[in-house]
């Protein structure tokens, strides 16, 4: 049985916060109850289609979001409105009829009014195609063909690899001669670096063929091709090699350019974090941070400029997310904070109630849009006495700072809510954290 405290008993049910959160948002997902993960971004347009219609575009798309080839057939379904369906594939453990459908088996891939179509270049050129809505290619004939000509030499050209390359340190085609000598590997690096800036500054030359902020002036499929590339290396570089794309100003239309694809407004619920980038950077990929002691969070000027009628869907959007996923959320913290070692029989109903108040009133907060007091009995490190009387408000307050700090940094972005709802949940995470004590 769980035990409330008078304070968990009067902020609103899991229930009243989801319904309240989900009125306000614009925000769309699904429950996937049972399944990994729990929820999921589904497209923004799928209300558009009349009752019983079904979408004429199936797409299928890594489970965790972080595909950077499924990124841009997302972004260009979003940026042309298309209603569309998502099918989630466990890159981990991936389903016999999936690679008996896809001849290369990897992600991502869609099926068009049922016709099946993969490799995301081939995908975003399917869709132009198909769907006149928002078209994606100049219609002047010969910026079509330029455009067309950067778009098929994409994967040739170079850049991504130079980028890639720069980042882990060393060139791909040299796992086994990996130099060991501090000299040597100092010398790699800035040939590693010297290589990818002098394809930036042949970037820079393409962003400047057109005016605008845009590859062709109007924001065109070959945007979409490098968005994914670039805001990685723009995330990355700062904490695996010191290095900024942002503000650097060799790199003027490249920033012009980052800026103006962070503000797209199709963009805004399919890009990932900064800090996401970088946990599969250092997780997935082993990479180490230069600096140990720097934050996984670094980068991306003006995450927080989000305009401001925005900051409360956002706000909304990760309190919806939260309450339609509080159990999974509770019962992870509770197996991976670290807090599984003072947990037993006797004390994980109150553990459990603990983080459940402080999760509810984190959502209470989101909605509220302000910090109301953690407690009128803050507790303090004045006196042991005073603390000892005050025994159970303490307790709660511990766990409860651990489970907000733990979900403070285990949001993954896109896959758990978007960019702007996050930065809304950090925010509000770490002004209550600031209360609590
Ligand atoms: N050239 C492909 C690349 C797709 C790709 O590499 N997808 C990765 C995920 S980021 C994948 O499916 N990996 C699973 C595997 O290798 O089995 C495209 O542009 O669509």
């Amino acid at each position: 049985m769980k035990t409330e405290t008078s304070q968990q008993k009067s902020l609103p049910n899991w229930e009243e916060l989801l319904q309240v959160a989900q009125q306000n948002t614009t925000a769309k997902w699904i429950s996937r109850p049972g399944q990994t993960p729990a929820t999921a971004t589904i497209s923004s347009y799928l209300h558009r289609l009349s009752p019983g219609e079904k979408p004429s575009v199936l797409l299928y798309r890594d489970t965790h979001g972080w595909c950077p080839f499924c990124e841009r057939v997302w972004f260009a379904l979003e940026e042309k409105q298309i209603p569309f369906e998502t099918e989630l594939i466990d890159l981990s453990n991936k389903p016999q009829w999936y690679k008996d459908m896809v001849p290369t088996a990897l992600v991502p891939a869609v099926k068009i009014e049922g016709e099946l179509v993969y490799e995301s270049k081939d995908i975003l050129l399917a869709l132009e195609k198909k769907f006149d809505s928002f078209p994606l290619l100049p219609i002047a004939s010969q910026e079509r063909s330029v455009a067309l000509d950067i778009i098929e030499n994409f994967d040739s050209n170079g850049l991504v690899k130079s980028g890639y390359e720069f980042l882990r340190g060393k060139p791909f085609d040299s796992e086994k001669s990996t130099e060991t000598i501090p000299e040597q590997i100092a010398e790699q690096l800035l040939n590693l670096q010297t290589t990818f800036e002098t394809k930036l500054d042949q970037l820079e030359v393409a962003l400047g063929q057109y005016p605008g902020a845009y590859f062709m002036g109007e924001f065109s499929l070959v945007d979409i091709m490098y968005t994914p590339a670039l805001r990685r290396f723009a995330a990355n570089l700062p904490v695996f090699r010191g290095y900024s794309l942002y503000n650097n100003g060799r790199f003027p239309r490249l920033n012009q350019w980052l800026t103006a694809i962070n503000k797209r407004s199709a963009y805004q619920r399919v890009k990932p974090s900064p800090r996401t980038n970088n946990l599969i950077m250092h997780k997935l990929f082993g990479v180490q941070p230069i600096d140990h002691s720097k934050s996984l969070s670094v980068t991306q000027p003006q995450v927080h400029a989000e305009v401001e009628s925005d900051k409360q869907d956002y706000a909304m959007e990760a309190a919806a997310r939260l309450s339609s996923n509080y159990q999974t959320v509770i019962a992870d913290i509770i197996k991976n904070s670290g807090i599984k070692k003072w947990v037993s029989k006797e004390t994980l109903p109150s553990i459990e109630s603990a983080i459940d108040g402080h999760l509810r009133r984190l959502v209470h907060c989101l909605i509220e849009g302000s910090i109301p007091l953690f407690s009128d009995k803050p507790v303090d490190s004045k006196t042991d006495q005073q603390n000892e009387e005050k025994g159970e408000p303490a307790a709660d307050a511990a766990v409860g700072a651990i489970a907000l700090a733990f979900l403070r940094n285990r949001v993954c972005v896109p896959r758990d809510m978007s960019a702007g709802a996050a930065v809304a949940l950090e925010t509000t995470i770490d002004e209550m954290l600031s209360s609590i004590y």
